[in-house]
């Protein structure tokens, strides 16, 4: 005879779940002992932030929910982060959390937290399970919104009583594909006609364009087209980035040098880009004419309005879109001579040999060290620019980097959901000393799954990315140093490895052999932040003096 929890862990297993990361509570302890009896790994975390990010990464890298687990309230709420990673992110996710009884209450109001209401605006589904019989079709209905376009969490309430109650045998609800519609000839029709009378297009690779799922026709229409095109943050590495097309990421909303196309351009063919990306450029009037692709159709915000859609599977759309205007596109190329001005002063004094390391050099030679299909996962700090703009990608998601929530205490968990569905490759985290911070308990985490993983800690003694706004606005330095413990102590007393970095020199040799030697491994490096006012605000305006387009 089984028990509500059973149904659950059942409906779980029939969904192909793997993994569920979380920390448990009293009013888990049946599902615990169903997970026990069944083929899911259930992988403790040290914090439920560490568990909701690793799942909404596994989500991200694979199409499939990732799902975690927590008790009710305290539990719950420590989820709150990681569901807004996720809902901003587009990443599917499934959080399992309980509650008290609710037949009876024997506990009064102890603990009891409206969890179902406070997610509402988190997640896309927000559930409370009242009764057995209900399992099965609530797991796979909680699968399909998450999975669906756009994709994201949903969260599903067991409450202790249901979990334990004696259940009817019912079977978990079977599987089935499901096809996207794809767009209508009336849209593709139109586009192609805009793309035709194009004289200086550009494409626009978005976050949606990341979707495992989408990147094989992507980069098929970026080939048979020959239109150079760009990325946003969330878009890099969609389209191998060694293409002689590739002119940039906009790390920027404006006046970087990636802009200079931008605002030559009179078309933007903007594939899979969601607002809730900071703007990769700002439309405004007079600009140039944009057509939005992607599963959904465009929110009209202040700043990207579009003049014509095509809505459907993106894959297939763009294969229907190229088919249209292949070899009939005498201006696709417009735009390249500007190609190698623009990437060879983006990637100015990268192999500078100054120390404390210049934020550069560092992209430069963390590119040394990971090889195509590697994985660099990034927390949020001052470093995600200067990734997001001079790091090139060649596989689909092989930098990780959060420009939607844009929170701190991601990087960490979510490299190590990256080194355990791909053991063969290398993953790096990249961590500011603040955003390490916020998760690095998950160290022990890492090291209990035995994870090969390196995790570069950038060592400012600051929150260097706001320190640094402090400055340009012209403010006085105040309030936002202060001091790391010892890294390398502080990654031996986890059981991992620690290295500090002592020279520029040095970095490479010590990440390589971190990666050689396997394991989890600590790598502090300190950093020179003077280069972002150099660069990114003396050099930038001093180059584009009069940027037409303002926010
Ligand atoms: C959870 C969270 N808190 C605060 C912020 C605001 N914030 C953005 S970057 C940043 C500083 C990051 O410092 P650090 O991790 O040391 O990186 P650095 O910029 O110094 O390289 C802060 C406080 C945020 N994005 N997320
Ligand atoms: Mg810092």
């Amino acid at each position: 005879m089984s028990k509500g929890s059973d149904l659950l862990v059942a409906a779980l297993e029939n969904e192909g779940v793997e993994y569920i990361f979380g920390v448990p509570g009293e009013e888990n302890l049946d599902v615990l002992e169903s997970l026990r009896g069944s083929t899911i790994r259930l992988v403790l975390t040290r914090h439920e932030q560490g568990a909701a990010f690793m799942a909404a990464t596994h989500g991200r890298l694979t199409g499939r929910p990732g799902v975690c687990l927590t008790t009710l309230g305290p539990g719950a709420l420590n989820l709150t982060t990681g569901a807004a990673y996720a809902h901003l992110g587009a990443m599917p996710m499934i959080m399992i959390t309980g509650q008290k009884g609710i037949m009876s209450s024997r506990q009064a109001r102890f603990q009891i937290v409206d969890v179902v209401s406070a997610f509402k605006p988190l997640t896309k589904l927000s559930r409370q399970i009242v009764s057995t019989a209900t399992i099965p079709t609530l797991v796979r209905d909680a699968f399909r919104v998450a999975m669906e376009e756009r994709p994201g969490p949903v969260l599903l309430e067991l409450p202790e009583d249901i979990a334990g109650e004696l259940a009817p045998d019912l079977l978990p609800i079977p599987v089935h594909p499901i096809e996207l519609p794809i767009a209508t000839r009336t849209a593709l029709d139109r586009a192609a006609e805009m793309i035709m009378r194009a004289e200086r297009p550009l494409i626009m690779l978005g976050a949606a364009a990341s979707r495992p799922h989408s990147t094989a026709g992507l980069a098929g229409f970026v080939r048979r087209t020959k239109i150079p095109y760009f990325t946003t943050q969330m878009g890099k590495g969609t389209v191998p980035s060694g293409s002689e097309l590739y002119m940039g990421t906009t790390a920027l909303s404006e006046r970087d040098y990636v802009h200079e196309a931008i605002e030559a351009a009179d078309l933007i063919i903007a594939i899979g880009h969601d607002t809730i990306e900071k703007p990769p450029f700002l439309m405004g009037p007079g600009g140039p004419q944009v057509i939005h692709i992607s599963y959904t159709p465009a929110n009209v915000e202040q700043v990207y309005f579009p003049h014509a859609e095509v809505v459907g599977d993106v894959g297939p759309s763009l294969e229907l879109l190229a088919d249209r205007v292949e070899g009939r596109l005498p201006h696709a190329g417009a735009l390249l001579p500007m190609r190698e001005s623009i990437l060879s002063r983006v990637t100015d004094r990268a192999t500078e040999g100054r120390f404390p390391i210049t934020p550069q050099r560092l992209v430069h030679d963390v590119r040394q060290v990971i090889p195509p299909d590697g994985i660099v996962a990034l927390d949020n700090g001052m470093y995600k620019i200067w990734f997001a703009r001079n790091y090139r990608t060649y596989v689909a998601n092989t930098l990780l980097l959060d420009n939607a929530l844009a929170t701190m205490g991601a990087g960490l968990p979510s490299a190590m959901m990256a080194a355990m569905l791909y053991p063969q490759r290398r993953v790096l985290a990249v961590c500011g000393d603040g955003g390490f911070m916020m998760n690095s308990q998950e160290m022990e985490t890492a090291v209990r799954l035995k994870l090969n993983l390196v995790v570069l800690v950038l060592d400012d003694g600051a929150y260097g990315m706001i320190r640094w706004k402090q400055a340009v606005d012209d403010f006085p330095d105040f309030g936002l140093t202060f001091n790391n413990p010892d890294f390398v102590k502080y990654a031996e007393a986890y059981g991992a490895s620690g290295h500090r970095v002592e020279s520029t020199e040095a970095l490479v040799p010590t990440l390589e052999a971190a990666f050689n030697a396997g394991g989890v491994h600590l790598v502090a490096v300190p950093i020179d932040y003077a280069e972002n006012t150099r660069v990114l605000v003396d050099e930038l305006r001093a180059k584009l003096p009069a940027a037409p387009v303002m926010a």
